[in-house]
């Protein structure tokens, strides 16, 4: 066990190193799949595959961020904590939440206005919770605020997401097939699951005022896990909705995409 807070040990450092590795690698190469996978959708869906390579494109861009910032403050002898940035992950969320929202509601194909009506109220709600979270996790002293209170007002817009996303999203889930349904409620549960995973490693590591390994460790594989299966795995089930909706409109494009059509 290491004794010194600000320092990691080797299987501390390495399990970081892997993590990270793990998430540029799914970043990288899920945008890689759906930006040329976007052909095996009709045009109509096209705009929710390409906002979902788009996510986790800004997503490998930052995790290349976080991979050197990390070697930078940990792979020598003197660690200093104090040079890695937590802000890369709150700059990554700020831009890739509301595009994780975009494209659940863009594969939809939902009327213009009851799109635009619930992207109003969804997109400055993830803002306001990405923008209350960073204080409290990046430990800073704005009007001498733990961070756990920063952790709670964030949680206000979470549970607003929450509540448009099941109940008012809900309502216009009727119009959909079933196939559709079905998949729109894996989407919602994995939401659920995943996003759920955020605020509890934000709770995880908020104890120490200084750098503590441990919760260090703790907030960056909760983080990298949560951000794989929220922007990878939620983008690739976006892009099978959009070919199971297009087989659906164009028999056709079923023929030649699905043998069993
Ligand atoms: C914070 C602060 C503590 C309270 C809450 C939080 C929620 C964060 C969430 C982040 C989701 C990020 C995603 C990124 C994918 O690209 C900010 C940790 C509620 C829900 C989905």
């Amino acid at each position: 066990m290491n004794t010194l807070s600000n320092a990691l040990d080797n299987g501390q450092f390495n399990l970081v190193y892997n993590i990270l590795s793990l998430g540029l690698a799914s970043m990288l190469f899920t945008s890689i799949f759906l930006f040329i996978g976007r052909e095996r959708v009709l045009p109509r869906y096209r705009m929710a595959v390409m906002v979902s390579g788009t996510v986790t494109a800004i997503a490998t861009y930052h995790y290349f961020r976080m991979f050197d910032n990390f070697n930078h403050a940990f792979a020598g002898t003197v660690n200093n904590p104090d040079a890695y940035n937590v802000g890369y992950r709150y700059v990554d969320w700020l831009l890739t939440v509301p595009l994780l929202l975009v494209e659940l509601v863009a594969v939809l194909a939902l009327a213009k206005a009851a799109q635009s009506s619930i992207l109003k109220r969804l997109v400055p709600a993830a803002a306001a919770m990405i923008v209350l979270g960073y204080p409290g996790d990046a430990k800073l002293d704005i009007m001498g605020l733990p961070a756990s209170v920063w952790g709670l007002l964030s949680t206000i817009p979470f549970l607003y997401i929450l509540y448009v996303l099941f109940i008012e999203l809900g309502k216009s889930l009727s119009r959909q097939s079933v196939e559709v349904q079905k998949k729109v409620k894996l989407v919602r549960i994995l939401l659920i699951a995943t996003w759920g995973v955020y605020p509890i490693t934000f709770i995880l590591a908020m104890g120490s005022t200084g750098f503590n390994a441990s919760e260090f460790v703790a907030r960056e594989v909760g983080y990298s896990i949560a951000d794989i299966l929220a922007k990878c795995l939620f983008g690739l089930i976006i892009f099978s909705i959009a070919r199971i909706k297009s087989a659906e409109d164009d028999k056709e494009f079923a023929k030649t995409e699905f043998k069993d059509a």
